[in-house]
């Protein structure tokens, strides 16, 4: 299989057409039969674009600059050490150059995001009849705590309201910040705050980081390959412990903290008899409010004059993920599967908002009866019908979206979805994750901590990313899952990844037959799947402060570079992505990409990312094409972490306990979590 995909990236090198066959585009039966439908309907997916429009061999090397118009200046040749750009800049400045813009826009969407549930969450405390309500109590005075926000005293205690507002408004205060100003931070353990603070790497405030790093790249301004590298990592941190945290807790403390839920994915979800409503993209405000809407009698009336038993909802993308982890709605797949949604023939409104959404979705719909609703005053599609939720419109705009989507079911031509849909579990929060491994008085990470001691979960993964149709779609997050959990290391997932893995059953308790034996029996005692759905995009945040009360818990050193974790990016294509990548990297974890390599152009570029950052923060960024390599770095890693940390069995094959010895440590984790959750 390597050698085929190494051949087919050779052929796209030479600029050669790639084609591949139906199976080589997806592991998934599901794309595969709707890919068939599409070949017969005479319309074109991402899929046949990837194979009709080669990758270009400069771009995709970081070879190109673009940042004036006296370029743009490629280097075909990397081996060229006399070539510069018409300004002189040379092969590492652009490079450079090009990963930090990529890394700012991930920050500029997650900031976005963030921003918006900082501004709803003002909303609710501004508004009586506002459509936000404070779900989550709890969350909300932890919040206003991390964010060292007085709550009066106990005699006068700030109501719920005015709480809210100030946690609105410090979070506001974190965007336009000149220094100091991302307060979040804080929340790392000590040992990562001072890392930050000997570098000058705490950012000073979100929007600030990514105005410098949008400077700094600019035509004649910072030209040292390292000094641009050290800015892309302040703008990633105001991504992952700024930007994307915020939308994280707030997104808890208005809609309420996830905790597992039963669902189903896969296009099966569509329902023939039904009005499908899919809603895609990233921020939960429209999902929420259509949510909302939909057990509404007039509309459940409306729909059956129109011929429809009921309104069905799904999801694509990370609004799938959002709304699976708080209502348990179904999943219609990941973002290579929204075109395959539409030529179902079953989607009756696509209702999108922003970031992930293909612009081939309006032409794609002409062909079937599917309207295309843009609701983000951010985000409009040339084609689609715009229908902004405003503050203030919610429920009134989605109303008016759910019913014209009821409108168009009679338009609907001919149906066809595949049948199968897998179950998965959804939704395991930091919060919910303390629960379940310690109960509602002692809870706590404490017995997670213990099982990596003692060797029955050798480490922890995030997995996590997009897909990309120049990869098998699901082929490397599936197989890099399940070599992870045979060896006992413990899997969490976000994004399109965590979907790619529901799709085949991984997301699932029994899934735990799959996992090494220690870590079968650490999941059957706890009652968690091995590998864990942690959430969205923005929620690669949650895996942060996992880390870090992993790390305050003691025995595992005292920094999140100490513990034996790492990260992994299989079928990335966002620039979000880097930016998470980058933010991890920045946080102490060593984080691999897989598929194809942003700054292969230049080696020097690519060590001062794995090899110097390693040095200096504890976390590298790496880019490996081969799956197999990418599991060799990864229990190589986690070995020599447990190695220095001196703890039982160091997975990478060294120091190997004898099976009486490992089954010992598993009856002493056990006791040891039975205790903990003996509850006073
Ligand atoms: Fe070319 Fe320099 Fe302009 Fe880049 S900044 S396009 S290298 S002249
Ligand atoms: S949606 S960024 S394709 S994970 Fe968050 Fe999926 Fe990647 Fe978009």
């Amino acid at each position: 299989m390597l050698s085929t995909i190494k051949a087919l990236f050779r052929k796209a090198d030479r600029g050669e057409r790639i084609v591949l066959a139906d199976q080589k585009k997806s592991i998934d039966p599901s794309t595969i039969e709707i890919l068939k439908k599409a070949d017969k309907d005479n319309v074109s997916t991402c899929f046949s674009r990837a194979e009709k429009y080669p990758v270009c061999s400069i771009g995709k090397t970081g070879a190109c600059c673009r940042v004036c118009f006296m370029g743009p200046c490629r280097f075909p040749d990397i081996e060229d050490r006399d070539r510069t750009g018409i300004c002189g800049a040379t092969l590492e400045t652009i490079v450079a150059r090009n990963l930090a813009r990529s890394i700012a826009a991930g920050c500029a969407a997650h900031a976005a995001h963030g921003r918006s549930l900082a501004l709803a969450l003002l909303a609710s405390s501004q508004e009586d009849n506002s459509f936000f309500k404070i779900k989550d109590e709890n969350k909300l005075y932890q919040v206003a705590k991390e964010l060292r926000i007085k709550t009066g005293t106990k005699k006068t205690p700030l109501s719920k309201k005015e709480t809210a507002a100030k946690v609105a408004k410090k979070a506001l205060s974190n965007f336009g910040a000149q220094q100091a100003g991302v307060d979040l931070i804080k929340c790392a353990p000590k040992k990562r705050q001072k890392i930050w603070k000997n570098n000058n790497l705490a950012p000073a405030g979100i929007d600030q980081e990514i105005v410098e790093t949008m400077h700094q790249t600019s035509i004649g301004v910072s030209q040292k390959a390292e000094h641009i590298l050290t800015q892309s990592l302040k703008a990633s941190l105001a991504d992952g412990w700024g930007g994307s945290m915020l939308a994280t807790e707030l997104s808890d403390i208005l809609f309420g903290t996830p905790h597992p839920r039963l669902s189903q994915i896969n296009l099966g979800v569509l329902q023939e008899d039904q009005v499908n409503i899919v809603m895609h993209g990233h921020e939960p405000i429209v999902s929420e409010a259509i949510i909302s809407t939909v057990s509404d009698k007039e509309l459940l009336k409306h729909a059956k004059s129109k011929g429809a038993n009921g309104i069905n909802l799904a999801g694509i993308c990370c609004t799938s993920n959002e709304i699976l982890m708080r209502h348990g709605i179904p999943s219609a797949g990941n973002v290579l599967q929204q075109e395959l949604a539409i030529i179902t023939g079953a989607v009756d409104a696509m209702v999108v908002d922003i970031q992930c959404i293909f612009q081939s979705l309006t032409a794609l719909a002409k062909n079937y009866h599917t309207k295309i609703i843009t609701t983000s005053p951010k985000a409009e599609i040339t084609g689609a019908t715009h229908i902004q939720l405003d503050p203030g419109n919610e429920l009134s705009t989605a109303k008016k979206i759910v019913k014209m989507a009821i409108d168009n079911f009679p338009k609907r031509k001919k149906v066809s979805i595949p049948e199968p849909t897998s179950n998965l579990v959804a939704g395991f929060s930091k919060e919910y994750i303390k629960y379940m491994l310690g109960g509602k008085y002692k809870s706590s990470f404490r017995p997670l901590s213990d099982a990596i001691i003692t060797g029955c979960v050798q480490g922890i993964v995030a997995i996590v990313g997009c897909n990309n149709p120049r990869v098998i779609q699901d082929e490397n997050h599936n197989t890099i899952a399940k070599e992870l959990i045979r060896n006992n290391i413990l899997v969490i997932q976000t994004g399109c990844g965590a979907l790619s893995n529901a799709k085949y059953g991984l997301l699932l308790p029994h899934a735990d037959h799959l996992a090494g034996p220690y870590l079968e029996a650490v999941c059957k005692a706890v009652g968690i799947p091995p590998i864990l759905h942690v959430g969205s995009c923005v929620d690669n945040s949650r895996i942060l402060t996992m880390l870090t009360e992993i790390v305050n818990e003691g025995g595992l050193g005292e920094d999140i570079c100490d513990l034996p974790v790492a990260a992994v990016v299989p079928e990335w294509m966002s620039e979000k992505a880097l930016s998470i990548g980058t933010y991890f990297a920045a946080s102490g974890v060593s984080v691999t990409f897989g598929h194809c390599s942003p700054v292969s152009a230049s080696k020097d570029v690519a060590s001062l990312i794995s090899t110097n950052w390693e040095e200096t923060l504890g976390g590298k960024l790496e880019f490996e094409p081969d799956p197999k390599e990418i599991l060799r770095k990864v229990l190589d890693h986690i070995g020599k972490k447990r190695k220095a940390l001196g703890i039982y069995g160091t997975g990478g094959g060294e120091e190997t306990p004898s099976e009486m010895e490992k089954r010992r440590m598993l009856r002493q984790w056990q006791m040891r979590l039975r205790n903990l959750l003996r509850e006073p």
